[in-house]
């Protein structure tokens, strides 16, 4: 049986009924370097409760699945060594095994959903990797969105990405891609890509009954809701197209594939930006999670 170990203060919102935002654990331990990481990921959980909702992080730790972090635990996670990354192929080993890993996207969204939470803040969703026609490195997150019922709060994809083969996936998966607040699908430092979304909703009510009317059609799978950074967080997309190339032309020479892709293209990012791609990437996620705890409210009215 898998014991859901909940924190103190998720288990108190679960009995209560409060509105609850899932958060990943890779962007801690993959995604940004220590300590900003801890930082970061304390800063959105205190935005979430802000915003009224109650942050739920999720880790395996040691083999039990956490959902929510207690402050030592986060503490330690965000400084170990050698965590793994896990997605679906992966979690239900980790727990088996006795592990510590962090989740992605695909392996939050599966673990929200087992413990009943709806909505998911993070920074970008893995997608389709430029080259994929040769690597075949298409992220376990887009078949999430289309099979697990959890509405995930992004801000798009990241330009390391293939915006235009990954908003056609998402569209053959049958993933509702719904822009918040323009018609653009914003490109994660950027807040605008040249590509259209095809829904637009401006508003987190509308959102949430989006998502309760897809669950009510008996509709498997969530919603991508892509959330522009804000204006005066973003860089250029034209600034960040060069270091982009360059950090993908290092990834092909040092021939990084899998799982370590993405890693190593946001660590050469960091780097050639000087920091600022760090900076523009905690911009997004604190105002992802405060769109996220919105959408969150209005579920839980709904229900009321
Ligand atoms: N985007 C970020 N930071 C991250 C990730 C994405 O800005 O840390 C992580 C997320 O956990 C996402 C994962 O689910 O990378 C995708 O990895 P892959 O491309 O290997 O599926
Ligand atoms: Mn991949």
């Amino acid at each position: 049986m898998i014991d859901i170990q909940y924190s103190a203060e998720v288990r108190a919102a679960k009995d209560a009924g409060h509105p609850i935002v899932a958060l990943e654990s890779t962007i801690i331990t993959h995604g940004m370097p220590y300590p900003q990481n801890i930082e970061v990921a304390a800063q959105v959980e205190q935005d979430i409760r802000d915003a009224g909702a109650i942050p739920a992080t999720i880790a395996v730790l040691n083999g039990k699945l956490h959902v929510g972090l207690e402050s030592d635990q986060l503490q330690a996670l965000g400084q170990a060594k050698g965590v793994a990354k896990l997605s679906r192929a992966d979690m239900a080993a980790c727990i088996a095994t006795g592990g510590t890993g962090a989740t992605t996207v695909a392996a939050t969204m599966i673990a929200a959903n087992f413990a009943g939470i709806e909505v998911f803040a993070t920074g970008g969703i893995g997608g389709v990797h430029q080259g994929a026609e040769t690597s075949f490195d298409i992220s376990a997150d887009l078949h999430e969105l289309a099979q697990t019922p959890v509405s995930v709060v992004a801000a798009g994809a990241k330009a390391i990405l293939d915006l235009a083969k990954t908003l056609e996936v998402l569209e053959t998966l049958g993933v509702p891609v719904i822009a918040h607040g323009q018609d653009e699908f914003p490109a994660f430092w950027s807040a605008k890509s040249p590509y259209a979304a095809p829904l637009r909703m401006d508003d987190a009510e509308d959102i949430a009954k989006a998502h309760a009317t897809r669950r009510a059609l008996g509709l498997p799978g969530g919603q991508l809701i892509a959330n522009p950074i804000p204006a005066a967080d973003q860089i250029p997309a034209e600034e960040l197209a060069p270091i982009i190339a360059s950090a993908q032309a290092d990834a092909n020479t040092h021939r990084i594939t899998g799982k370590g892709v993405t890693p190593y293209l946001l660590q050469r990012i960091y780097e050639q930006t000087e920091g600022r791609s760090l900076t523009a990437n905690i911009a997004l996620v604190r105002n992802n999670a405060k769109l996220a705890a919105g959408i969150a409210r209005a579920l839980t009215e709904r229900s009321e």
